[in-house]
């Protein structure tokens, strides 16, 4: 089929007809039409957001129930990462700009061991959309790059994402490593990813879990306006 003919079908489907094949083409890792997909979403007057959320993690979360059981294998879940990150790249520049001015600052990272890094890319860009810049280190982050990147980028966040049961022990070597030289409390450290909970934020000393990237902005807001407040009145 022609790329003009394929065009043409995406565009004549209504919504839920649409995102049900952008979910489809996800599974398929069909990066160009997923982004044929989030385009013709967008210009429909579908908000950013409800794309990724609706269109995109959607489509992922499908993915990753087939990965675990055993349908999809590592070479096809790599060609969907690469069609999500195709629209995610179309919808960065959107998010970004609902933002106001900086209300502060993140350095994430996926630590060692990891080397998922859609979720995390994903909170970047809902922080940046919220106001935060941010300093993402990518994955497989050993303790001292986040903690160098905390003190470079004088941040006042330090995020951590860990996707394997295997590496999300690691979140708490970074924080015992910052309780060691004693710089713990100059960060608000908040952790995600999908094997966390409540329990495991709290048990390795985190400051809060989120379990996504709009509890993540919510939670980091929050945060940063209560330190702010304690210094100004301290
Ligand atoms: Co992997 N993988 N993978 N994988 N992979 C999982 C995580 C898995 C659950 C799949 C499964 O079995 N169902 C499973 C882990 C099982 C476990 O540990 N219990 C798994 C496995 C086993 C593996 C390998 C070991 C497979 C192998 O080699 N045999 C291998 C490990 C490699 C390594 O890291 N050392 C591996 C490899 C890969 C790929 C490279 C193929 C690819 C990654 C590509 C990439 O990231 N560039 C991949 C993918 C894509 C997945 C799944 C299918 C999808 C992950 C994803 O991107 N989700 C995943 C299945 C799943 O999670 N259901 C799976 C979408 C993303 C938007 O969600 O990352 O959860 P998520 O992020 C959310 C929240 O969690 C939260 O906000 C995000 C947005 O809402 N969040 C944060 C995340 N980080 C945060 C940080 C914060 C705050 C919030 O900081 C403040």
């Amino acid at each position: 089929m022609s790329e003009e003919e394929d065009e043409l079908i995406l565009s004549e489907l209504d919504d839920e007809e649409l995102v049900s094949q952008m979910m489809d083409d996800l599974y398929d890792g069909l990066r160009d039409e997923v982004c044929e997909g989030v385009n013709i979403l967008l210009e429909r007057g579908w908000a950013p957001y409800r794309v990724l959320t609706e269109a995109l993690v959607g489509g992922m979360t499908i993915v990753g129930r087939d990965f675990r059981d055993g349908i999809l294998f590592v070479p096809e879940v790599l060609l969907a990462a690469n069609a999500m990150k195709g629209g995610m790249a179309i919808l960065k520049p959107l998010l970004a700009e609902t933002g106001a001015e900086t209300v502060g600052r993140m350095v994430i990272g996926t630590v060692k061991g990891d080397i998922h890094d859609i979720g995390q890319n994903l909170v970047t860009m809902m922080m940046e959309g919220a106001g935060f810049e941010v300093m993402n280190i990518g994955i497989n982050n050993p303790v001292e790059n986040f903690i160098d990147a905390a003190k470079e980028f004088d941040a006042d966040i330090l995020g951590m994402s860990a996707l394997l049961t295997t590496t999300m022990p690691y979140m708490k070597t970074v924080i015992d490593e910052m309780k060691e030289q004693g710089i713990r409390d100059d960060y608000i450290v908040l952790v995600g990813g999908a094997p966390l909970n409540e329990e495991f934020g709290k048990a390795i000393g985190a400051d809060a879990y989120c379990r996504d990237a709009a509890v993540a902005v919510e939670k980091a807001k929050e945060m940063v306006a209560r330190r702010h407040n304690q210094r100004a009145s301290g």
